[in-house]
């Protein structure tokens, strides 16, 4: 014992004790450790490989024929907002608009993005499941076919009786129980009659029913009564519980005839890849329609693609007496298998009940398919007609054609090259239920002419145009976003849209005079039916919520029965002169004077204008105030006093006789404008050369007459300073005389000064 003691006494091993307690202690803590580890290691592993499966089944499942997909959307893009392309107005040709737009719309294009998209729909899959839930199982989706046939014959009155029954069930167990009794009372006093609760609904109650009300506040699985998502749906609002009737969840339908492989070329919307040994193939047959016609006709034609939409978006709930539409394509020399997956892709995404037919209208198409094979393809689809026109009309009177015999409550005109998206239809509808002067347009993806793949694209965009009514897309600045407390689901005011993809209600295209039918072939149609709705008392808009994808080409695969440049420029000519009012000289000043010249024929527009006076539309002032402010669009080039640097002082005209003066601002007599059509000129009076004598005048002023053109401020020129006579053959200028009492004309030089002139005030150099 006395041992031991002493043992312990010693310093030394006291601390070799602690030393080897330590060690032991240690060595524990991290067999501990490793365990934990590994035990959370191993659950991750779990949970991925579970999760992982759950896609994998997911897939195989979408892509059978019953399931809707959603896939490959990417976050990027969904979440990219407004940053991008802020204010800008850039213009651009048609054509280079198209590629432009697939650089600034498709950054993803390259290599390393695509393999990360690919990556995408596995990310997004687990949260989107439970939202379509609903529509994936095939009893379900059955069930819901079944439904939609029977309103299919009856439009909805099969869903309003079912709504009335459960109305007051609903009832008992609502929180804002007056507030319901009150509707019930209401329901039960119109009888069957449930269209004018709605409308009474859409008068008192300001409740978009999509937008800022929308898929945040609609809480599936709390429905009373068991009601399915069709026919009714239970509304939260700052947790008061609240029932709309008459209302559904937006229909996320895609179906299609046979189960999808999903190994098909371009399926989901993928990129699709030409073979090395088609390469030649692919190349020769670009100019069928020029983009990849030989990948198009590897696609399956009722492929899934991406469900673009925002995530509200298929929450959000639609009424359920919505107008029916017929949806007109026209269409010269289509390739077949774009015409045909545009058409099956309104057949497979469109509520049954709502697509009252499809009119497909043959603007004398050359090519032999699209004649008995085409007639014979879509007798298989009742609901699909075919026009054939015995000249052809080009694409406006077309569209004229296919809705004079169309019989649905609402147009839906669409390009014959697009695939609309899932739920595409319904929130088009809606906006024109809401209000039949809306005009929604869908956004407009893009379908790469290349590769064929389905392309989201960046949220808040626009239809705008710049001088010289070019169209292009401008996103809205973020301080607009933030001001209008928008989300990326809301209706997008729309200036001008793009033309070829929009809903209107039909009655309401005839009340505007349908389209100029004074407009040959292609183009400018979109700038007069987008001015002609905004100052008539309509609205253009954008709906997020609805998505059709669009091959953008980079030529029209078709030909112009006249001069291509002619004939769309004669368009735009018609356009202005019966719409822009006094701002149509913007339109000429930027690049379309000639038009002016030459006694250029752009028809009768008589119709036109009495149309316009008919319908007592506002002032095209009046359309850039209020819906297009941010148009730079001064109503001439330069104004106000006009000095001479040689002589320093200013014009001044006297019953039209032209002087020199004391430069003086307050007297209007030296007040001139510079115009759009480079006039100099004091009210109605133009300052004209006579080149033979040297001398000037002041002369009515009249567009027709070049020789009333003065050049000023020209690029880069040495004589931009100068005051250059359009019209004459050899270069002359306004000259003031040394004396600086009498202003002539003389032959240019650059360096005199008393050739040399300045406007007070400059607005567009
Ligand atoms: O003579 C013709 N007859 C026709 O039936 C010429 C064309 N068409 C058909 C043609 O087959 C196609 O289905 O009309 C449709 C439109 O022609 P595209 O696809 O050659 O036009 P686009 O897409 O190049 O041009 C846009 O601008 C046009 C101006 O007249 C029309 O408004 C198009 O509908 C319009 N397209 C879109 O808005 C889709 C998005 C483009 C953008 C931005
Ligand atoms: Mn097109």
């Amino acid at each position: 014992m006395m041992r031991f003691l002493r043992y312990l006494r010693g310093s030394g091993r006291v601390l070799g004790f602690v030393f080897v307690a330590s060690v032991i202690w240690l060595l524990l803590d991290m067999a501990v450790l490793r365990l934990s580890i590994g035990d959370a290691n191993s659950r991750l592993v779990n949970e991925r490989t579970v999760r992982e499966q759950e896609i994998a089944q997911q897939q195989v499942l979408d892509s059978s024929d019953l399931k809707p997909v959603r896939l490959f959307r990417t976050q990027k893009r969904k979440e990219r907002m407004a940053g991008q392309d802020k204010n800008n107005l850039q213009p651009e040709p048609v054509a280079l608009r198209r590629s432009v737009e697939r650089e600034r719309r498709e950054p993803e294009e390259t290599a390393s993005n695509a393999s990360v998209q690919a990556s995408k729909p596995q990310q997004d899959m687990p949260e989107k499941l439970p939202v379509q839930a609903t529509h994936k199982s095939p009893v379900k989706k059955e069930k819901q076919i079944k439904e939609l046939q029977t309103q299919g014959t009856n439009n909805g009155s099969l869903v309003k009786e079912k709504q009335i029954e459960k109305l007051p069930i609903q009832g008992a167990n609502n929180v804002s129980l007056v507030k319901k009794e009150k509707q019930m009372k209401e329901v039960h006093n119109q009888g069957t009659n449930n269209a004018s609760l709605v409308k009474k609904e859409k008068q008192n109650e300001k409740l978009p029913i999509q937008g800022a009300h929308n898929v945040s506040s609609v809480k599936k699985g709390k429905k009373i009564g068991g009601m399915v998502g069709n026919n009714s749906i239970i509304v939260h609002m700052n947790d008061t519980l609240a029932v709309k009737a008459g209302v559904h969840r937006v229909l996320s339908l895609d179906l299609t005839a046979a189960p999808r492989n999903p190994n098909a070329v371009g399926q989901f919307g993928q990129a699709a890849v030409v073979p090395r040994d088609k390469e030649v193939l692919s190349k020769q047959r670009w100019n069928e329609g020029y983009f990849n016609v030989y990948l198009s006709d590897q696609i399956p034609l009722d492929r899934a693609i991406p469900d673009t939409r925002p995530d509200t978006c298929a929450r959000n709930v639609v009424h359920n007496d919505l107008p029916s539409t017929s949806v007109i394509f026209c269409f010269v020399d289509e390739v077949w298998s774009t015409l045909l997956r545009s058409v099956h892709s309104v057949l497979n995404r469109s509520p049954p009940h709502l697509l009252k037919e499809i009119i497909l209208v043959d603007d004398f198409s050359k090519k032999a398919y699209l004649k008995g094979n085409l007639d014979k393809y879509m007798a298989k689809f009742p609901k699909v007609r075919i026009v054939r026109l015995e000249e052809r009309q080009g694409l406006i009177r077309a569209r004229m054609a296919g809705a004079a015999i169309a019989k649905g409550d609402v147009l839906t005109f669409l390009d014959s090259h697009v695939e609309c998206n899932v739920g595409w239809l319904e929130p088009l509808l809606e906006r024109i239920y809401l209000d039949r002067r809306k005009v929604p347009c869908p956004v407009i993806e893009v379908i790469n002419d290349h590769d064929m793949s389905y392309k989201l694209v960046d949220n808040f965009q626009r239809g705008i145009f710049k001088w010289p009514l070019v169209f292009g897309w401008n996103t809205l600045s973020d301080e607009y976003v933030k001001k209008k407390n928008m989300t990326v689901a809301d209706p997008i005011r729309c200036p001008v849209m793009a033309g070829g993809l929009f809903s209107i209600d039909r009655k309401y295209f005839y009340e505007l005079g349908a389209y100029d039918p004074g407009l040959e072939v292609w183009g400018g149609e979109n700038m007069e039916i987008s001015f002609k709705i905004w100052m008539c008392g309509g609205t253009i808009e954008i709906i997020p919520c609805s998505r059709v994808g669009h091959i953008f080409r980079g030529k029209n695969p078709y030909n112009f029965p006249q001069d291509r440049q002619k004939t769309v420029q004669r368009n735009f000519a018609r356009v202005a002169e019966v719409w822009l009012d006094e701002y149509k000289e913007l339109f000429y000043g930027h690049g379309y004077q000639h038009l002016l010249e030459n006694q250029h024929d752009i028809g009768n527009l008589t119709e036109q204008i009495q149309l316009r006076d008919r319908l007592k539309c506002k002032s095209f002032k009046w359309y850039l105030d209020k819906v297009y402010p941010e148009l730079e669009a001064p109503l001439v080039k330069a104004n106000g006093l006009v000095f001479n640097r040689g002589s320093r002082n200013c014009l001044s005209v006297r019953n039209r006789v032209l002087s020199f003066e004391k430069c003086d601002l307050s007297k209007q007599s030296q007040h001139l404008n510079y115009t759009w059509l480079d006039h100099i000129c004091q009210r109605d009076l133009c300052l004209e050369p006579n080149v033979i004598q040297g001398s000037l005048s002041f002369q009515p002023c009249d567009r027709t007459r070049p020789v009333l053109r003065w050049l000023h401020k020209t690029s880069k020129s040495p004589l931009s300073e100068h005051l250059i006579s359009a019209k004459s053959s050899q270069q002359v200028c306004l000259e003031a005389s040394q004396k600086a009492d009498k202003i002539h004309l003389a032959p240019c030089v650059a360096s005199n000064p008393f050739q040399q002139w300045e406007f007070t005030n400059y607005y567009s150099v």
